[in-house]
Parts: structure tokens; sequence; C-alpha cells
């Protein structure tokens, strides 16, 4: 667990494998870089459904207060885990082999209407995206975090230089 000193996670990063770390470890960075207490954890709906019933069941009770969830090929932990939780879920079409995310991204973006998930990009741009949501959600009712989220924005227009070369 990946956690802001003396806080309780606010955040669940869930995903479907370990292989999914490489990606999801910028949804983690992004929210340690905003301050942001989170947890991460390996749940996946197939290998692991009674660990993710658990999870997505009992994650409000625990304090969080959003989840993001990766998952690649046929990606059902983001809408399994929505289904059990009255919480947020930010899913991350994770980039797999064959189809290059295709597969994860449809099988997350196409949840019928009742279950939402707010799906981002497949791969390392929608994993930070997640972690920067996630964040703005909070931020809604934390205005330090907001403050926090304002100065990075700005930090990263400060950085975008005008010429390519
Ligand atoms: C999914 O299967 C995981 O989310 C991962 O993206 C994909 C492949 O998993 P591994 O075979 O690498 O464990 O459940």
């Amino acid at each position: 667990m990946t956690e802001v000193a003396g806080s309780s996670p606010l955040v669940g990063i869930i995903m479907g494998s370990r292989s999914d770390w490489e990606t999801m470890r910028h949804a983690a960075e992004t929210l340690t870089t905003l301050g942001v207490p989170h947890e991460t954890r390996v749940v996946s709906a197939h290998r692991t459904p009674d660990r993710l019933v658990a999870y997505a069941k009992g994650a409000a009770g625990r304090g969080l207060k959003v989840i993001i969830a990766g998952a690649g090929g046929a990606a059902h932990l983001p809408g399994m885990a929505a289904s059990m939780t009255p919480l947020p879920v930010l899913g991350v079409p994770v980039e797999s082999h064959a189809l290059k995310g295709m597969d994860s991204l449809l099988s997350i973006v196409q949840m019928p209407a009742g279950i939402p998930v707010g799906t981002l990009a497949i791969g390392r741009a929608g994993a930070v995206n997640a972690g920067l949501l996630a964040a703005a959600i909070l931020a809604t009712g934390d205005a330090a975090l907001a403050r926090r989220l304002e100065a990075w924005r700005a930090a990263q227009t400060e950085a975008v230089p005008e010429t390519p070369a």
C-alpha cells in the first residue's frame, strides 16, 4: 500500500494483474505527486473473483472515495467493481499485446446504462488522467488539494516550450 504519511487511503487503485502495474503505477505516481493518499491492490475479476467482491463491497466502508480500476483484454474488473460499490469508478484500459488495448477499451467503455464507469484513454495517458480525475473529484471538497491541482496544471503549462527544437 502506498500512503501519504498519517492518512488513510482515499483512492483505491486496483488492477487485474501484476503485469498491469507498469501502466497503473502512473496513476499511483500522479496521486503521490498531488499528496492524495491511496492504496494499490491486484484484484482480478477472473482469477480472484472473491477478492474482487470483498474489495468492492468493503471499499466505501473503509473510507475510500474513488476507485481506479485498470485491466487488459476481456477487462471486466472496472465494471464488476462498479456494480458492487456506490463509489465512482474510473476505468483504465491496459494495452494488450494482441489487440493493442482496443479490447480493453471496448470492454470497459461499453457499460450498459445503469452502472457507469468513467473510462480513460488506453495505457499510460489513461492512468495519469485517472489519477488527475480522482484528485479533481476529491478536490471538490478539499480546498488545499484544489490548490495543489491548480499548481500542478500551472507547472505543466509552464513546462511547454514555445518552439519544438
Ligand atoms: C487481465 O489480463 C489483466 O488485467 C492483464 O491486463 C491481462 C493479462 O494478465 P497476465 O496474464 O499478464 O497476468 O486480467
